[in-house]
């Protein structure tokens, strides 16, 4: 964080100042994407740093997002009466270094969700289905992240993982629902594969049980982790986490932030 004081400093201002807001309060009432304001702004940020900015109208939904965000800071912006818009931005050190990740697991258990937490610090909250495989880049911390979503029923990811897997991934996460109870026989024929390509390749694996936020019996967590224990996977990486409450988060972010 030090090193990029300066930078901090120089948004804090752009951010914090009159200008700013008179400019903001413009493209809101001329009805112009607030995105090109932010596009302008980036351009005062030396280009060693990437800038993530997202605005959140009072509601708390986002309306517009650039770059990479974490939200380090925040700052609330009041335009007319009623118009309150959160602006949360992040300053980080471009790195020249990018991660290919292979975010896979059956559908509907979350991958999206947790793509959209990364890349927009907030909650996806659509019902959006993928349909085979789908790929996203964006900046996090100040690398860049290719991410690979790969859903669907066993038979998918089972040849997914067979056929298509090789060393071009730095990492597996392997995704699944922590409220859903998936059979025995699935998570066994699952981890044998994971197993076989830990070894294959010397892939890491992660194993992330989302949803975290569902009530569920902790006889379900005792139940994966006792699988993922059985397998003996050379690292046992497991990680709870909620894209919808964000619990958690940190755990996710220190374990990306250290690939
Ligand atoms: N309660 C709760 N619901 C979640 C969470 N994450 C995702 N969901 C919900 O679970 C459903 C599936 O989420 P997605 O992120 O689209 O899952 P996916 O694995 O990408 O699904 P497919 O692309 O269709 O395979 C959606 O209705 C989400 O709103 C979470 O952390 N908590
Ligand atoms: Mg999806």
């Amino acid at each position: 964080m030090k090193e990029d004081t300066i930078s901090t400093q120089l948004l804090r201002q752009i951010v914090q100042n009159g200008e700013f807001h008179k400019k903001l309060s413009f493209y809101l009432q001329n009805q112009i994407s607030i995105k090109s304001l932010l596009l302008r702004l980036l351009e005062k940020i030396p280009s060693e740093f990437i800038l993530g900015i997202n605005i959140f109208d009072s509601f708390g939904k986002i309306i517009e997002s650039s770059g990479s965000i974490i939200g380090q800071y925040s700052t609330i912006i009041t335009f007319g009466q009623k118009n309150q818009f959160k602006v949360e931005y992040s300053i980080s050190r471009k790195e020249n270094k990018q991660i290919n990740i292979l975010l896979i697991g059956f559908s509907k258990s979350g991958k999206s969700s947790i793509i959209h937490r990364l890349n927009y610090n907030s909650f996806l909250g659509t019902k959006l289905h993928n349909i085979g495989i789908s790929t996203s880049q964006f900046y996090f911390l100040g690398k860049t992240l290719k991410i690979t979503e790969v859903g669907g029923n066993m038979d998918l990811i089972t040849y997914y993982l067979n056929k298509e897997v090789n060393n071009n991934f730095d990492i597996i996460f392997f995704v699944l629902d922590y409220s859903f109870i998936y059979k025995e026989s699935l998570y066994e024929r699952i981890f044998a594969i994971l197993k076989k390509i830990e070894e294959e390749y010397k892939l890491k694996i992660t194993f992330i049980l989302t949803k975290n936020d569902v009530k569920i019996t902790s006889k379900n967590f005792e139940r994966i982790t006792k699988k993922i224990e059985d397998i003996s996977f050379s690292q046992k990486n497991l990680i709870t986490y909620s894209s919808l409450t964000n619990n958690n988060f940190q755990l996710l972010k220190k374990h990306i932030k250290a690939l």
